[in-house]
């Protein structure tokens, strides 16, 4: 079985090799990335030098090398992780976001196509059901709830959506999508909520919270989000989407205080800052589908992941000050290339 992962250098997509090749050792696992600032090929030196893996640089808009990996890989599961993933990024330059998450989508499903592949899997996101009112905490996203989305980076994850969808019914392209909620734990980049907020309260920087910081968001540890597409791509009905969560919904405000409280430095680093465009007020999951019809339930406790990844974080501090640095990138353009 040769299993494509693209967007594998980055946060979700690499903790799911590493889940994926020990869960499944006789997978072949083949990681597409174009390394952009979001990859770091250093986070899958774990396994760079294992004879069933290998690492190719590439961007998954470009039709040509697409199509070259997908004839010399015949891959018969692809996870599509690609995507420019941060929302306040979207805000300042959308345009690369259609391009990678819709058009990247596109061009991957028509390699798809072309190989008979035996199932598309699309990573999407909560935040296409756009968001939920904080005086209603009985509402909940279920896979029903229309498609609302709230800003350019979920409105290209929506479309990528709809795209995939069309894809499945038009052609019978075996596609499956999941949209999971707000993802925590290693080798998140340092520009997303709790990782930034430790590395800033370690070097005593401001933790800038937006707005009033009373915002929602349902985390989730990494490797449950990894165990439910394991689940779905063995298990998982075709043509369906998922939703993935666990219950877990905290106000960023108080996600900050317990990183201040973890690391021992003083609230008074907290700083209110401009709130973010259009900043969407609650996720919430509810993920019965996923509890029903695959068995799946999040093992780990919010109360436990959070401190495991804090002091992950921590432990591994020449993990993200090489990104801070930027010396991450120098590296990996210099030796990547031609990879
Ligand atoms: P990330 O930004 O950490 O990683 C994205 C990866 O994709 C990087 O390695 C980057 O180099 C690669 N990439 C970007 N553009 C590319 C292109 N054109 N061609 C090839 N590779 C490209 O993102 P993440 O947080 O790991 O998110 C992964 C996926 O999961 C995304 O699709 C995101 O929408 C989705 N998701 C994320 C969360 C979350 O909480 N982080 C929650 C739900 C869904
Ligand atoms: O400096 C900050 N201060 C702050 O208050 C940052 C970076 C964020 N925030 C707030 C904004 C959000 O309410 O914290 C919350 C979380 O922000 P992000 O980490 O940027 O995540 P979010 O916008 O919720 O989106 C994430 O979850 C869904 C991922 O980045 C998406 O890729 C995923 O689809």
């Amino acid at each position: 079985m040769t299993l494509l992962v693209t967007g594998g250098a980055g946060f979700i997509g690499s903790n799911f090799i590493f889940y994926m090749m020990k869960e499944h050792p006789q997978y072949r696992v083949v990681c597409l990335d174009k390394l952009t600032y979001a990859g770091n090929l250093a986070t899958l030196a774990p396994v760079m030098g294992k004879g069933n893996f290998r690492f190719v640089r590439a961007d998954i808009c470009d039709r040509e090398a697409v199509f070259r990996i997908f004839a010399e890989e015949r891959p018969e599961i692809v996870v599509n992780f690609a995507a420019e993933s941060h929302v306040d990024r979207s805000i300042e330059n959308p345009g690369v976001f259609l391009q990678t998450n819709i058009l990247g989508t596109q061009t991957l499903m028509d390699a798809c196509r072309k190989y008979g592949v035996q199932r598309f899997h699309q990573v999407s996101t909560d935040e296409v059901y756009g968001d939920l009112p904080l005086d209603r905490p009985d509402l909940f996203f279920t896979e029903e709830t229309p498609i609302h989305a709230s800003s350019p980076y979920s409105a290209s994850k929506a479309s990528a959506d709809l795209l995939v969808q069309a894809y499945c019914r038009t052609f019978g392209l075996p596609a499956t999508i999941s949209r999971c909620s707000n993802n925590y734990g290693p080798y998140q980049f340092p520009e997303k909520l709790i990782p930034l907020m430790v590395a800033n309260a370690l070097a005593d920087k401001p933790l800038p919270v937006y707005g009033k910081g009373e915002n929602v968001r349902d985390w989730l540890y990494v490797e449950d989000h990894c165990k439910a597409i394991d689940l779905i791509l063995h298990q998982g009905r075709v043509g369906e989407i998922y939703n993935i969560g666990g219950h877990n919904e905290m106000r960023n405000i108080d996600i900050v205080k317990l990183i201040c409280k973890a690391v021992g430095k003083p609230e008074s680093l907290i700083t209110f800052v401009a709130d973010r465009k259009g900043h969407d007020l609650r996720y919430a999951i509810d993920p019965s589908k996923m509890g029903n019809e695959l068995g799946w339930q999040p093992e780990t406790m919010f109360n436990e992941g959070i401190y495991r990844t804090i002091q992950w974080y921590v432990d591994n501090r020449a993990w993200w000050e090489d990104i801070l640095s930027g010396a991450y990138r120098e590296r990996q353009d210099a030796c990547a290339n031609g990879i």
